[in-house]
């Protein structure tokens, strides 16, 4: 499939028009950053994500966050396009109370939305600890000939969740840990909301991110899509964590937004959102257009998506047999029931005149619990140290 062609380019300014759409009905919200980064989510969604529409809660799934949450319009877009169980009434109603798409994105309440996100760097960091979860399933169940676990968390970070300081206590832990699994878009539109990043956003980001220990790779445009195709593969490749700088325009096509901080976070105004739907080649009505061919395009995602997890059933299948111990144990840790006797023999506390610090009492609870629930070991390990340092 060659990339740069009519179809993409249709299929991406689909992603563009569906959310800039949104947004000027709802009369609120953000367009830029969909606009922006609607290439590089299309080349992540079409190409790499392993996802089954069909299923949002299939264990084998990749995980896709968008850290920066305002841009909520091109998660909603995605997600109705390729088949989710996300009606286009939904996108019409954007922001709009009880609809299933809010201005930021809520887990829980839209299929397919896998994290909670607008405070930004909190998706950074949500990531992380996804990532931090997969790469323990993997040490403890993966068998020669048989990884199971092998999900990959990606998300699209943008300058505001860098700013965050969250970000850089995350990045340095994923640095440290080797988190393969992790690979992160950067929206690097240089644009936040007060203006341009000059304002107050210089630090050298490529070489922060060396720093921490990632591979990070430059996009020099991020509306090129084998470019973009090629770093997400070399991405896959790498032992350490990745992060993709990708150099884009916040609310491409605008006739005089683009680029500006006015991309960011308001509607863009009839006249201006019909100025760059003729720029881009797109009709000016209906509102909410998706051409059939498209559609029928991105919602290939479902078939692709259903046979991905018949795949990995029968992997796990197949481990079962060789492994049936341990794949009860998984099992049970997909379900989330806790193990039988994990209540037991508990330590209790008489009062005591002195009192014991409940951050001692918490600590001895918190390792009883842990001999019994394997799934929590790093959990107890930091508590333990908690304890040493306490003495
Ligand atoms: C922790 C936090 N502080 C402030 C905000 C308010 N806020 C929303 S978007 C934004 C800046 C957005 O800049 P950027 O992340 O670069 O997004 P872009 O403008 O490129 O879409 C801010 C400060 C927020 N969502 N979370
Ligand atoms: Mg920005």
């Amino acid at each position: 499939m060659i990339f740069s062609d009519v179809l993409h380019s249709r299929a991406i300014n689909t992603i563009r028009f569906l959310s800039a759409d949104a947004v000027q009905q709802a009369k609120s919200g953000h367009p830029g950053l969909p606009m922006g980064a609607a290439a590089m989510a299309y080349v992540l969604w079409m190409r790499h994500l392993r996802y089954n529409p069909r299923n949002p809660n299939w264990p084998g799934r990749d995980r896709f966050v968008l850290s920066g949450g305002h841009g909520s319009m091109l998660l909603y877009s995605l997600l109705y396009l390729t088949g989710y169980d996300l009606a286009l009434d939904e996108l019409k109603n954007f922001r709009q109370w009880g609809s299933k798409t809010p201005g930021h994105p809520e887990y829980g309440l839209t299929p397919g939305v896998e994290s909670t996100t607008g405070p930004l760097g909190q998706g950074f960091g949500n990531g992380v600890g996804m990532a931090i979860a997969i790469k323990h399933l993997a040490a403890h169940f993966n068998k020669p000939g048989h990884e199971l676990i092998d999900q990959i968390v990606y998300a699209i970070v943008t300058d505001g969740d860098l700013m965050e300081g969250v970000s850089s206590e995350a990045a340095s832990l994923a640095g440290h840990l080797r988190l393969s699994n992790l690979i992160y878009l950067y929206d690097d539109n240089r644009i936040s909301i007060d203006g341009s990043t000059d304002l107050a956003f210089t630090e050298e980001r490529k070489t922060r991110f060396e720093a921490y220990g990632w591979h990070v790779i430059q996009v020099e445009d991020g509306n090129n899509l084998d470019e973009v195709d090629d770093a997400l593969s070399l991405a896959k490749e790498d032992p350490r964590p990745s992060l993709i700088i990708c150099r884009t325009q916040i609310g491409y096509g605008l006739p005089t937004l683009q680029g500006t901080a006015k991309a960011h976070g308001e509607p863009p105004g009839e006249e201006e959102l019909a100025g760059a739907k003729v720029k881009l080649g797109w009709p000016l009505t209906p509102r909410f257009f998706v051409p059939d061919e498209i559609l029928a395009h991105f919602r290939q995602a479902m078939d692709k998506g259903r046979q991905l997890e018949v795949d990995w059933e029968n992997r796990f299948s197949a481990y079962c047999a060789a492994y049936p111990e341990l794949g009860t144990e998984l099992k049970r840790r997909i379900s989330r029931k806790l193990p039988v006797g994990w209540d037991q023999n508990l330590p209790m506390f008489p009062p005591d005149e002195k009192g014991l610090a409940t951050r001692a009492s918490s600590g001895k609870v918190l390792n009883s619990l842990a001999s019994k629930i394997p799934d929590d070991w790093r959990f107890c390990r930091s508590n333990t140290l908690h304890q040493d340092l306490d003495r």
